[in-house]
């Protein structure tokens, strides 16, 4: 399309649209005289603008505890700007999201849960924690271009309302090239199923923090493997680093690995 169209379409002016390429925030290409936006780059750019943090700069974390405990801070505080910048300036791209969910986000939400059963905070922060936390991972994704590794259809089951687990899973297997359908929380086994069907999934992933949803997390797996579909189940102990290498590894017999606690 031309420029015209490309920055009506992102709501602002043909001359800030302009500025966008020159900067090299809007990818574009010279016919003639004018400027060609393909709609790819047109989402890209979008989906940059709509995630307006500056980007991060590379960082070695010498000291995740230090980290954990500003991130604790923030969210319990509910800094929403300076939990996020954090989160994306320890977790530049690729698997150093898997580090940052494993080193940072695991631990500050096991120590907001002591809090919350002790009685020390409350759910509305706990939610808050959560939320924000969800928010900064959705800018960490990258978009998946080229062929991707597999297909994965990751959720948690019926009974287990925890739904970070499922954008952490998401996050990591997005970052090894992942094709991911996340469903979020509470999903009918069968119609797990009929999605996982429906995008011709290669894996499907169940997070469970829920303990009690077991029973529900099995059936989910039970029903992929009778599909042919390899199977996953997380569980509270288990780490994003061990999905990632499950994930990736080759499938062993039969199609399918479930893991249990
Ligand atoms: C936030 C929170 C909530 C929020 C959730 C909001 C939301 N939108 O997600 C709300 C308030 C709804 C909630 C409700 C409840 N919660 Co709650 N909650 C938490 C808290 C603080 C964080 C949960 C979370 O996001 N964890 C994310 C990470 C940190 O968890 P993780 O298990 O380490 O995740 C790893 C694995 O899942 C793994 N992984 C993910 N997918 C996969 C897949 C595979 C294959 C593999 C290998 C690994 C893997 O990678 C993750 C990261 O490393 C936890 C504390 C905690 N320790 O987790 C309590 C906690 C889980 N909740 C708990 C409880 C008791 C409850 C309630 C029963 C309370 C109540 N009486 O109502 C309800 C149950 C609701 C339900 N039916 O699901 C207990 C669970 C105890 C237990 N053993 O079952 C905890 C541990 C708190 C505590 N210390 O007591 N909770």
């Amino acid at each position: 399309m031309e420029l015209k169209e490309a920055a009506q379409k992102l709501g602002v002016h043909y001359q800030t649209a302009y500025r966008w390429i020159r900067a090299g925030q809007l990818k574009a290409y010279k016919v003639g005289n004018t400027y060609q936006v393909t709609s790819e780059d047109l989402l890209d750019c979008l989906s940059k603008r709509n995630c307006p943090t500056a980007p991060p700069s590379s960082v070695k974390v010498r000291n995740w505890e230090h980290q954990a405990f500003r991130l604790m801070g923030y969210l319990l505080s509910g800094n929403e700007a300076e939990a996020r910048a954090l989160i994306l300036k320890v977790a530049e791209g690729g698997a150093e999201i898997i580090a940052a969910c494993e080193n940072l986000i695991s631990p500050v939400f096991s120590e907001l849960g002591e809090l919350w059963s002790t009685g020390k905070i409350t759910i509305a922060c706990e939610h808050r924690a959560t939320a924000i936390c969800e928010r900064a991972l959705a800018c960490m994704m990258q978009n998946l271009r080229g062929r991707p590794r597999g297909i994965a259809v990751i959720g948690t089951p019926p009974g287990d309302q925890h739904s970070l687990p499922t954008s952490m899973a998401t996050a990591a297997l997005r970052s090894q090239r992942w094709l991911v359908h996340h469903l979020g929380t509470q999903v009918p086994p069968e119609d797990f199923i009929s999605i996982a069907k429906d995008v011709a999934a290669t894996l499907v992933v169940v997070t469970m923090t829920h303990t009690p949803a077991l029973d529900q997390a099995n059936q989910i797996a039970t029903l992929a493997r009778t599909q042919g579909i390899r199977s996953l189940v997380g569980a509270p102990g288990m780490t994003i680093g061990t999905l990632v290498e499950l994930a990736n590894a080759r499938p062993i017999a039969n199609n399918s690995i479930a893991t249990t606690p």
